[in-house]
């Protein structure tokens, strides 16, 4: 089967929030199904060998619980949760070419998506873990390497996939033997919505100037007031501008 186009991507190590951002993420929710692991072993592949019962071979995975095998670390990152993927990185020629976790995820071509993993690693650097994003087989980005030993970071880029479906993959390319373990959780895709997407579909549009004008003037609630995209309480002429300024039509 032909390969899509390559989509286009950005690649960032998230630093938090930022105030004042024009798009926010999740509007949509998450895509990946159990990206959590808080189901188990539903919703995934992998191109690692699964060891239920643990793993001191190079290049296998599980999941715990449900798998008996760990937790390795003592750690998962979910709130409120309790399973997540551990990893012993593969040692093999082959070690940039399997995908450690991928899943295929439905998407609206053309729009932003934002995606995020959360990993944690035994070892700092290159030998912690390397990991490459890679989207419908297409590796994007820069290696992705912990800047802390036993501490959970996240990662993330953006995507604008070509397709009506796009294959997330992620790999460990660094090829060492020891240390090389890692664990993984959290991982999600959300679509990214501008905030005068108000009713977050995606595009701002004449729906969401129907809304702001449905919601024209003071806030009943401030803070608690979407149409108010300059946050001074009010809903008027310079909420106006800025969803003309977002407008995709
Ligand atoms: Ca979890
Ligand atoms: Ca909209
Ligand atoms: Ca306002």
């Amino acid at each position: 089967m032909a390969r899509l186009p390559l989509p286009r991507v950005t690649l960032a190590l998230a630093v938090g929030a930022a105030c004042g951002l024009a798009a926010v993420a999740g509007a949509g929710g998450n895509l990946v199904v159990n990206g959590t692991f808080e189901s188990g072993l539903v919703g995934f592949s992998s191109d690692y060998v699964h060891t239920p019962q643990g793993n001191v071979d190079e290049g296998t995975w599980w999941v715990h619980p449900p798998d008996p095998g760990g937790p390795w670390f003592g750690t998962q990152h979910t709130p409120g949760g309790a399973a997540a993927m551990s990893v012993n990185g593969d040692d093999s020629s082959q070690a940039g070419q399997k995908r450690v976790w991928y899943q295929t995820v439905a998407v609206k071509p053309g729009k932003t998506y934002r995606f995020s993993t959360w990993a944690l690693a035994t070892a700092a650097g290159f030998s912690g873990y390397s990991l490459r994003f890679a989207f419908d087989g297409v590796v994007v980005g820069g290696t992705i390497v912990p800047t802390q030993a036993f501490t959970w970071e996240e990662f993330t880029t953006t995507i604008v996939p070509s397709g009506r479906t796009v294959e997330i993959s992620i790999k460990n390319v660094s090829g060492i033997t020891f240390p090389n373990d890692f664990m993984l959780d959290d991982i999600s895709l959300e679509l990214v919505v501008a905030a005068s997407d108000l009713n977050g579909d995606g595009t701002v549009d004449a729906a969401d100037l129907g809304i702001l004008l449905g919601a024209w003037g003071t806030c009943g609630a401030c803070g608690n007031c979407p149409a108010d995209l300059d946050g001074d309480c009010a809903v008027g002429p310079s909420d106006l501008g800025i969803l003309l300024g977002d407008w995709t039509g």
